[in-house]
């Protein structure tokens, strides 16, 4: 055995014998841990927190937190708002589910915005990220994928709701979404990462895999509808975009085109490919695509060899992208290989104009650690990488890996923190943007084991919260999180201005609006039924805390009813609702907003409803009967 064996040997027992003597006092039980500390204990512990004491994450009882956080919901197919730091959940957005509370997917406005997906009621989102001016958060959109029905839909920040969708046609499976940073938020960009056939009729090819392709999909932010697509080699991961608004590139762990785990992750490269902004532009307009599937979203051909992109070697199945702050580098995470890679943007113009080779972007590959998922940033010129195996975030300087990489004698790695456990994402405040203001680094974990009172064999996942204010990083929090939050973004409360009421002109319900104009109706004022055709019957109300405008109305048996009620209260959050009792009918109309719903009335008799939001101290008395003729 050699001495460094030895050494290593000997750690490795005193290493378990320590383990064995917590393992033996926490049987003992807590108090008997807590009884041995002595006051001189307390005091040179009292000395080393005063040297640099945490930020907290508390935030008093009627305090504000600094910045909304805005959080994937996972598979629930939410998006969730939270308190940063306190980690309050503020508020949940329905988007790709069904939501009982508010009525999201139930009543007719969000079918409508639901559109052709009205009948899909699971979502799975990864990635929330908010619409940007000159690299800078503008506080009017967040962006989110869905993953298992290839949609993509849009929130609207002042009211907090969704309020576009779209099914991205030719694609399967969305996955890597991010927007165009500048000069604004003209694209979304967002990743197929399934392959299938161009045609996918199930006719012209289907077991010859040598005909699948994925598809990178570019979407018009303001109007929700596609702009363009692009073919590519291998799969498509994870997609960021730089701060010139030239270039996006995608993560690809699937170059090999594999059809099950062994061939995925046979070769030991696979790649990044770049996209070509204004190049992709100018062959959309001179017509240089062709369309698929009956539809008409013109389809770029971005193969190897094409003029749109490029193909950047990356070791083993890399996964998430990430811009560093200053414009400088695309971090490309190596998830098998313990590597981030970092490419230098500026030397994509020379890498398009063929005057260099692809890896002769590549300015820095600093060895982190195992399973490297995601880098987040401070505005110090630090890296935050997750280590997906090690449990683990590891700490480095952007310039001293880039220095390594020519050979120079430094260390780049500034500290490796344990979290807990397998994190996925990590974020930092305003990190995806010029403002990254490096205080703190919210960490998504995957699991949660020992961290909180076992809830079955379903755990929460564990979002770790850590003030990277200081030279060491400090986890202050630990926040159970339901359904995977794969990813979230830390927006400054400054940048969002959120409505107290709604506006009685907001396109959310002006289809609605049209429907009782065309009735004659003033839904301001009108409290009527009104018949349409044999079966079909509408009925107009309002709301004023603690009484609907009908106390009753009268349909027939089998009748198609709608129910549109206004809420004419002008108080901020008295929101009321409608839930007609038996019927699986219930939503949320907020004050001074309009929202409708249309339902069988398939049982005779009574049928009472009532609001089902909590409005006034007569609110158990809002409520009315439908009567139903047999
Ligand atoms: Cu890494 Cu969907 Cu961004 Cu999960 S993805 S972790
Ligand atoms: Cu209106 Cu409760």
């Amino acid at each position: 055995m050699s001495n460094e064996e030895q050494k290593n040997d000997e750690v490795t027992i005193e290493n378990a014998d320590r383990r064995k003597f917590f393992g033996k006092t926490a049987l003992i039980g807590a108090g008997v841990v807590a009884a041995p500390m002595t006051a001189a204990m307390f005091a040179s512990q009292a000395s080393a927190n005063a040297k640099k004491a945490a930020m907290s994450p508390v935030v008093h009882p009627g305090e504000l937190d600094e910045y909304y956080g805005f959080w994937s919901g996972g598979q629930s197919g939410e998006v969730r708002v939270m308190g940063v730091p306190s980690m309050r959940e503020l508020m949940r957005i329905p988007v790709f589910n069904i939501d009982s509370a508010t009525g999201w997917g139930i009543t007719n406005e969000s079918k409508a915005i639901k559109g052709d997906s009205v009948d899909i009621m699971v979502g799975d989102t990864h990635h929330p990220h908010m619409s940007m001016q000159d690299g800078r958060y503008d506080g009017k959109y967040v962006f989110i994928n869905d993953k298992s029905n290839t949609r993509v839909a849009r929130i609207r920040c002042d009211v907090m709701k969704t309020d576009k969708m779209l099914t991205v046609p030719n694609a399967h499976a969305i996955h890597g979404l991010r927007v165009q940073k500048v000069p604004y938020t003209k694209y979304i960009f967002c990743n197929g990462e399934f392959e299938i056939p161009l045609n996918n009729n199930g006719k012209e090819t289907l077991e010859d895999v040598s005909t699948y392709r994925s598809i990178f999909n570019v979407i018009d932010a303001e109007t929700m509808e596609m702009a363009f697509q692009v073919i590519v080699d291998g799969n498509l991961d994870n997609t960021d975009a730089d701060y010139d608004g030239k270039y996006f590139a995608s993560t690809s762990y699937n170059s090999e085109m594999g059809m099950n785990l062994g061939e995925m992750i046979a070769s030991e490269r696979d790649h990044v490919v770049v996209f070509n902004l204004a190049r992709c532009e100018a062959a959309v307009k001179a017509g240089k695509f062709k369309n698929y599937n009956g539809n008409n979203v013109p389809v770029l051909d971005g193969r190897k060899g094409s003029d749109l992109t490029r193909y950047i070697p990356i070791p083993k199945s890399p996964h998430g992208i990430n811009t560093s702050p200053n414009g400088k580098y695309f971090m490309i995470n190596g998830k098998l290989s313990p590597t981030v890679s970092i490419i230098q943007i500026d030397k994509l113009d020379d890498l398009f104009a063929d005057k260099i080779k692809a890896r002769d972007t590549i300015v820095g590959e600093p060895e982190l650690g195992l399973g490297p998922l995601h880098t987040a940033f401070d505005n110090k010129g630090n890296a935050y990488t997750t280590l997906f195996l090690d449990s683990q975030i590891a700490k480095w300087n952007v310039e001293d890996a880039i220095k390594a990489y020519n050979g120079e004698k430094v260390n780049y790695i500034r500290e490796k923190l344990d979290v807990h456990y397998q994190p996925g994402h990590n974020h930092t405040t305003m990190g995806e943007t010029r403002d990254a203001d490096g205080k703190w680094l919210m960490v998504l974990c995957k699991f949660s084991k020992d961290r909180f009172l076992p809830v079955g064999p379903l755990r929460p996942e564990n979002d770790q919260l850590i003030d990277i204010t200081g030279d060491k990083m400090k986890i202050v929090h630990d926040g159970p999180a339901f359904a995977e939050p794969h990813d979230c973004i830390m927006v400054h409360r400054s940048k969002i201005k959120t409505k107290k009421l709604w506006s009685r002109d907001d396109p959310m319900f002006a289809g609605t609006v049209a429907m009782a104009k065309a009735d004659g109706v003033d839904l301001m004022s009108a409290n009527k039924v009104i018949r349409k055709g044999k079966n079909k019957v509408t009925v107009y109300m309002t709301s004023v805390a603690p009484t609907y405008g009908l106390n009753e109305f009268k349909v027939k048996l089998g009748d198609e009813v709608t129910v549109v009620v206004t809420n004419l209260d002008m108080v901020e959050d008295v929101t009321h609702g409608f839930c007609m009792t038996n019927h699986g009918v219930q939503m949320e109309i907020g004050p001074q907003a309009t929202a409708s719903i249309t339902f069988k009335a398939d049982k005779p008799g009574v049928q009472w409803y009532y609001c089902n939001w909590f409005c006034h101290a007569l609110h158990m008395e809002m409520r009315g009967r439908m009567l139903v003729e047999a």
